[in-house]
């Protein structure tokens, strides 16, 4: 067990019984620096103390934050393999489910060839796992099928930062230095719940002068903080976008010398946004003409301003766009790579950041490396010791691979690390792409509303026993510390993969004895790619308080600051976003009147398999709900409490109504972190963006009706 204790203040806070190891938050991004308090003598998992000294998040913990240790030792763990048998789970040894998985895989590659297996990853786990499930897919089971749950989260500001910039970084600065930057332009960004240790930098910036601008169809408790609140139609941010450069290029906000120097389509993009008047642009967004003005005046008039989104606006079909559109703001304004000022996305999952670069996404290898540059082939391939030849080719994106399902040609999948039945859109093709499977297997510590489909369960260890590393949304790269044992026969998911690749005959490529060796081979593999970690090391991490890729040697100290003098395009200058305003995949007509978007509230975590195990929070937000406007609602005769019927063209679900006047009339909003009957996404659009095959969570047509009785099925 790992006996690192953090140097610098921690003293008082220790029981004289316990040890603190130091270590990170599993959920967010923010990634906040926690100790956890262990007793010396049983190893048991006490409690938490934030961590002061740590420069990103200075003491602070949201409510899910400083109850997550009590899932670490909660009696809901999976404790053993489970084998599915006439229906039913039954406990096994890791033998016997290993055996298991052995014969399907065999058997079903035999029969169908490689491309059978597939492997749908996640990003709450340390670099080292993320890496590894790129690896385990294509050497160890040698198939195409490979996607994974940041498709449904960071996908487009990835496909929109490389449109841009050319490299995928999701800040462009550190978050240190907020406090120093006179405007935040946030859109679709609900930080206050989602990040919510990051609204610190914004109050000390605010408390010097800053303004906060803030883009959402809802009056979040981060809009109502704002001083301007752009309360959008969904769906309509290029429109916006658009808009604002138009007052831009009009009112001479632009510099002029940047833009010539370090970007390209300057000439044209002028022309695009010549018709996006104040006036058409209000008539596309709904929003007045007179905050258009304002928020675009004062964004223009800002000397280091930083532009900010989140899923609001990449979780739509034209989420690429709209990531490219609201970059290229900041562009004209020249503020990026400068001081407190930039661009920066609000990344997701613990490791939505590092877990995005090395290869569990169907087209990429470490480092950002194509899987369609046959140098990138060769040289990942002499790193992990296989032929060229052997590699396979991209295969398809995450609610793609269901597709595949249907068509017969995924006939096995391996899920590790995500809750697709509860979190992917239109839940009812997963569900039923799940039973079509010959065979699945999942890699959990909880049993999720995935793994009730499983044939085979595998106990996975938690973020709390084992160690690696993550990068937080900065672009940090950090350490993750072993809290305590594997709780009950569960093991590591890179052990899990290791055995899985023995069995495949893979064995050699996966000889690991500890994380540091899976490090030192991923270092290797991202060496000279865009996201290049070959410069971090355990140590330096220590020492640094964390290290920003690219990190190209040991000599390097990172990089806090992107851009600085040349963007990773191939001609080093960034491309400004030409994009013309077009509709989402839906829009409300006469069945279906409505738009519905969906969301987070601050209790809950993504499918809410962890958070909805842990009491308090619970207490505090037990079911899934619809927001609706008051105006809305009286059209139905909708009292606060009622049950309402939202159907769209997928199918339905029924919800208590919450009246509140925080949401446009035109729109109803409900968080989707249950499953089953309660989980919004039985009604979601999976309407793809072309680029980053993005679902359009955020926008689809629906329609409503009273409902007199309904018994609200149990959220667990
Ligand atoms: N409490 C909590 N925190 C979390 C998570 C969690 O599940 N719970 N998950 C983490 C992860 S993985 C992620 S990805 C992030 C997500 O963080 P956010 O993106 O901030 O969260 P969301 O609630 O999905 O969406 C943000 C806002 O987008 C608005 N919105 C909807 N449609 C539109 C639109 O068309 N345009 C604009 N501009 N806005 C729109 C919604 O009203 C919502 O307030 O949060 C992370 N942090
Ligand atoms: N309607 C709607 N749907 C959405 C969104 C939305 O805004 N609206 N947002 C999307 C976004 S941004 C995201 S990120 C996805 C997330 O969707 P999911 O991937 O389903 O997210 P989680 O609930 O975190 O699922 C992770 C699962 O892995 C387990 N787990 C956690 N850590 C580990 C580990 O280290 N190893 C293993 N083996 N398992 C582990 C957890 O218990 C949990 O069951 O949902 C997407 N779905
Ligand atoms: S803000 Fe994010 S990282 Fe910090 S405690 Fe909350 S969930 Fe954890
Ligand atoms: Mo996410």
């Amino acid at each position: 067990m790992s006996d690192f204790v953090a140097k610098k203040g921690v003293k008082n806070l220790q029981h004289k019984d316990e040890k603190l190891i130091t270590t990170h938050c599993c959920y967010c991004g923010m990634q906040c620096g926690m100790h956890i308090r262990v007793h010396k003598r049983t190893g048991e998992v006490r409690g938490v103390e934030p961590r002061y000294d740590w420069p990103v998040t200075m003491g602070k913990m949201c409510p899910k934050g400083v109850t997550a240790y009590q899932t670490i030792e909660h009696e809901d763990r999976i404790k053993k393999p489970l084998i599915k048998k006439n229906g039913k789970f039954v406990e096994a040894s890791w033998e016997e489910a290993l055996d298991l998985i052995e014969k399907n895989y065999k058997g079903l590659q035999s029969k169908y060839g490689k491309d059978a297996l597939s492997v749908f990853g996640g990003v709450s786990m340390t670099n080292e796992k993320c890496y590894l499930v790129g690896k385990y897919a294509r050497v160890a089971l040698g198939t195409r099928y490979i996607d994974y749950n940041g498709r449904f989260c960071m996908s487009s500001a990835a496909g929109g930062f490389i449109r841009t910039f050319g490299v995928d970084r999701g800040s462009t600065l550190p978050w240190t230095e907020l406090e120093h930057s006179d405007c935040f332009f946030m859109a679709g960004s609900n930080t206050a719940e989602c990040h919510p240790t990051s609204i610190q930098w914004f109050w000390k910036a605010k408390d010097k002068g800053a303004k906060m601008i803030v883009v959402d169809p809802r009056e979040t408790p981060t809009a109502r903080v704002a001083d301007v609140h752009l309360d959008l139609k969904p769906g309509t941010d290029s429109a916006l976008a658009n808009g604002m450069m138009h007052i831009l290029v009009k009112e001479g906000y632009v510099d002029e010398a940047y833009v010539q120097e370090r970007c390209n389509n300057y000439e044209q993009l002028k022309e695009q946004v010549a018709h996006f008047t104040p006036e058409y642009t209000s008539e596309k967004t709904g929003i007045s003409i007179e905050k258009i003005l304002k928020a675009a005046h004062i964004f223009g008039r800002s000397k280091r301003s930083v532009v900010m989104f989140a899923r609001g606006v990449e979780q739509q079909s034209k989420g690429v766009d709209n990531v490219a559109l609201y970059s290229s703001m900041s562009l004209l304004k020249g503020h990026i790579g400068k001081f407190a000022s930039g661009v920066a996305t609000f990344t997701g999952q613990g490791n939505g950041q590092g877990g995005r670069e090395h290869g569990q996404k169907s087209d990429l290898l470490p480092g950002y490396r194509k899987l369609t540059d046959p140098e990138a082939v060769k040289y990942i391939s002499s790193v992990w010791g296989i032929d060229p030849e052997e590699m396979p080719k991209p295969g398809v994106s995450a609610y793609e691979m269901f597709d595949e399902i249907q068509k017969g040609n995924i006939r096995a999948m391996h899920v590790i690390c995500s809750n697709p039945a509860v979190s992917a859109p239109n839940t009812e093709y997963i569900w039923d792409g799940f039973k079509k499977l010959d065979f699945l297997v999942v890699s959990d510590f909880f049993l999720s509303e995935t793994a009730e489909y499983a044939d085979v369960v595998l106990p996975a260890t938690s973020w709390a026993e084992d160690e690696g590393t993550t990068t937080n949304i900065e672009g940090r790269v950090i350490r993750i510390r072993k809290v305590r044992e594997p709780y009950g026969d569960s093991k590591t998911d890179w052990q899990i993969m290791s055995e899985i690749a023995k069995r495949m005959g893979k064995e050699k490529h996966f000889d690991y004895k500890n994380v540091s060796e899976i490090f030192e081979e991923f270092r290797l593999a991202t060496k000279g790619g865009k996201a290049d970690y070959y410069g971090v090391t355990y140590d330096k991490i220590d020492e640094q308080d964390g290290v920003f890729w690219p990190c190209p040697s040991e000599d390097h100290p990172g990089t806090p600051t992107m851009f600085k003098e040349r963007f990773a395009t191939e001609d080093g200058k960034a491309n400004l976003a030409i994009v013309d305003w077009r509709e989402p995949g839906e829009i409300p007509t006469e069945d279906y009147p409505h738009i519905l978007t969906t969301g987070r509230v601050v209790y809950h975590y993504l499918s809410g398999n962890q958070t909805r195990r842990v009491n308090f929070l619970m207490e505090q937000c037990p079911l899934p709900y619809v927001e609706m406007h008051p105006e809305l609602a009286s059209q139905y005769n909708f009292q606060d409490g009622d049950f309402c019927k939202l159907t769209t063209r997928r199918s339905s679900m029924t919800v208590e109504v919450k009246l509140t006047k925080a949401i446009r009339e035109d729109t109803v909003f409900i968080p989707y972190h249950w499953g089953k009957e309660l989980s919004v996404n039985q009604l979601t659009n999976p309407c793809l963006d072309p680029i980053s095959r993005m679902p359009e969570f955020k926008v689809c047509a629906v329609k409503l009706q009273k409902i007199a009785e309904y018994e609200m099925p149990s959220p667990i």
